[in-house]
């Protein structure tokens, strides 16, 4: 069984990649294409900046100027606070309350790992702000998934070894980093997308502490 688990933020404990999708499609809407959820996919667990490139390559749109990007950035994230800053603890994922207290009782260590640098703020309109033993988020790291860096860092505060962790990840780049850390993963979501999990979940409503058994 794993002694610790690492559970990605948006998409896997509240559901703001919704959320992130609709500040982008605004975004994308403003500078005049169409972003559709399939696209959408591509930005799930990617940073920022990232994600800006992605959705611009989609609309066929060429900037050279990085501080024209970096407004366009800040513009799609003051959207996306002014969203979240509406979340209450309602919006935690079905089961992921139980799943949590299960694993505390367990003597099984929690962290956050996300590539968001708005984690705090979410975490603290959920509710969630100290309930984990170790957060690591978008403000911690300098590298972005897939690179294994955010689930390195959490293992290493937590004084647990890569291979005693277990990640969950509902973003295709998540899961590779996951790997990449030589940690088991758990996919949150589509099977199809997730292919490439150890494990993949529809929800975490009636799991048990089996599920980081390996
Ligand atoms: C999240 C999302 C990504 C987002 C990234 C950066 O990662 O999945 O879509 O682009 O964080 O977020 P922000 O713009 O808030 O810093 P994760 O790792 O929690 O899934
Ligand atoms: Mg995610």
């Amino acid at each position: 069984r794993s002694k610790a688990c690492i559970f990605d933020l948006d998409g896997v404990i509240v559901d703001t990649a919704k959320y992130h999708y609709l500040a982008w499609k605004r975004l994308a809407a403003e500078l005049g294409f169409e972003f559709t959820e399939k696209d959408n996919e591509r930005l799930k667990g990617v940073s920022r900046m990232e994600s800006l490139e992605i959705l611009l390559s989609i609309g066929g749109i060429r900037i050279d100027d990085e501080s024209k990007k970096m407004a366009l950035a800040e513009k799609k994230n003051n959207w996306y606070v002014e969203y979240i800053s509406q979340m209450t603890e309602d919006e935690i994922l079905p089961g992921v309350m139980d799943f949590l207290n299960l694993l505390k009782r367990n003597g099984v260590k929690i962290a956050i790992g996300s590539a968001s640098k708005n984690t705090m703020l979410i975490l603290e309109r959920i509710g969630l702000k100290d309930f984990f033993d170790v957060i690591i988020d978008g403000t911690k790291i300098t590298r972005a998934k897939p690179d294994p860096e955010v689930f390195l860092k959490a293992a290493e505060e937590l004084n647990v070894a890569p291979e005693e962790c277990t990640v969950f990840e509902d973003a295709i780049a998540g899961i590779e980093a996951a790997k990449r850390a030589c940690m088991k993963v758990v996919g949150v979501g589509n099977r199809e997308t997730l292919k490439d999990a150890d494990r993949v979940i529809e929800s975490f409503v009636g799991q048990d502490i089996e599920l980081i058994e390996w």
